[in-house]
């Protein structure tokens, strides 16, 4: 068995547009009434897809749910004609491109069953969120059907889960067994905690995780103040090294001597405070990176939003970074600017899941041949902007519907319905 990490990349569906829904994100919410371009943002998605495959990393793909979400208007009673404005926002909005919210992931090493677990996350806390779970959970029931898998339905509400945006991993190596880091948020800042602490303990029991072998730390209050609405705008693992922010944890100091008993090899490259700020942190996504081990070469990089570039005081700590003996060796860059301009950066984009590639459906699975066919039918049906006046207009719509039916069409995949 060839267990490795699949990287899963939510391709970015022909409604994204900018509607502002996110309170708390602050790129959302400032780039609110732009025109967007999905067929460019969906081309950067795949252009980052093609880049983690040339560096020899296993590539997976989620695929975009049906915008406007017709069902979820009908079970509010209404229909996209008849909807309040903000409704049809909601229902129209591409966010299932985020995969790293689609569910939270164990891999069967970590598990008392020796089944890799995904638990659908819920969304319940941000509206035009709440209504992904069920396509998320119909398309994982497909790709990972191998009894090798466990897939979980949502946490009940009120129970805010954001899935792998707030859990984090580390290991000697993908295939063994790892220490599990639930990053939970609490009520009271400027902005929503969206992670909760019943959320976290349910996936780990359900996931049949080791105790010993299980963290739950607490988000920092200033983070999440600061518009780091997930864990994973300030801090990222891969195998035995944590790349953090000096404020990312509001018990920096506990939660590293937890980390450091469970788990002794790792270690912590922090990035100080004083040299760049969350705010910082925050716009240029620093953190939101993918830090991958590379197989060709070893060691390893991370794989960064071009916003991290332009920062001076982000891009100089990174340099001296890299300048210097540790176990990051290569910063690659990226362009996911329409994504980023909803608070999506390379790390969001994707779902990791360690597991042997042959056990999962081969349609979910991408290679430079699949990605051509997805990038032509992209380039023939995504629209090429939307402006937000425009999400009123049923030619848009008819646009959009058609756009993703072409897709499945291409790709061989039936309708994905929750039942
Ligand atoms: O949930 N933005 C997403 C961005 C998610 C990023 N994911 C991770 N950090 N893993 C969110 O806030 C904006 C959509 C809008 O406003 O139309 C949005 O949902």
């Amino acid at each position: 068995m060839m267990v490795v990490e699949i990287n899963f990349d939510g391709l970015i569906g022909p409604s994204h547009n900018y509607a502002g829904l996110s309170l708390g994100n602050l790129a959302a919410t400032g780039n609110a009434g732009r025109v967007s371009r999905p067929r460019a943002a969906a081309l950067e998605g795949i252009a980052k897809m093609r880049a983690n495959l040339a560096l020899g990393l296993a590539q997976g793909i989620l695929l975009p749910h049906r915008r406007p979400d017709r069902r979820w208007l009908e079970s509010l009673a209404t229909d996209y004609e008849r909807a309040a404005p903000h409704l049809r926002a909601q229902a129209l909005s591409a966010s299932a491109m985020w995969a790293a919210n689609a569910a939270t992931v164990s891999p069967a090493t970590d598990s008392a069953d020796g089944r890799c677990h995904l638990s659908v996350a819920n969304l319940v806390t941000m509206p035009h969120r709440s209504h992904e779970w069920q396509e998320t959970l119909a398309q994982l029931r497909i790709a990972f059907a191998d009894p090798a898998f466990a897939v979980h339905g949502p946490v009940p509400a009120p129970f805010g889960d954001e899935g792998a945006a707030n859990h984090m991993r580390l290991c000697a190596e993908h295939g063994s067994l790892g220490v599990e880091v639930f990053v939970y948020g609490v009520s009271g800042g400027p902005f929503p905690a969206r992670q909760h602490i019943e959320a976290s303990i349910t996936v780990a029991r359900r996931h049949e995780l080791d105790p010993a072998h299980t963290i739950f730390a607490q988000q920092s209050v200033a983070a999440i103040a600061a518009g780091a609405f997930h864990n994973d705008v300030v801090a990222v693992a891969n195998e035995r090294v944590l790349f953090a922010h000096e404020q990312a944890f509001e018990d920096r100091d506990g939660f590293h001597a937890e980390l450091r008993a469970k788990f002794p090899q790792v270690v912590i490259v922090e990035v100080p405070a004083d040299r760049v700020s969350l705010a910082d942190a925050v716009s240029s996504y620093l953190f939101n990176a993918q830090l991958v081990t590379l197989p060709q070469r070893g060691g390893m990089a991370l794989i960064l939003p071009g916003e991290a570039r332009e920062n001076v005081a982000v891009w100089t700590w990174l340099q001296e970074m890299i300048a210097g003996n540790g176990p990051i060796r290569r910063l690659e860059v990226v362009d996911v600017r329409q994504s980023m301009a909803n608070g999506g950066g390379p790390a969001c984009l994707r779902l990791r899941v360690v597991a042997d590639p042959r056990t999962i459906d081969p349609r979910f699975m991408v290679d430079e041949n699949r990605l051509d066919l997805i990038a032509g039918v992209v380039s023939a049906h995504w629209p090429e902007t939307i402006a937000i006046d425009d999400i009123g207009d049923p030619a848009l719509i008819g646009r959009i519907e058609a756009a993703r039916s072409a897709l499945l069409d291409a790709l061989g995949i039936v309708e994905f319905i929750y039942t």
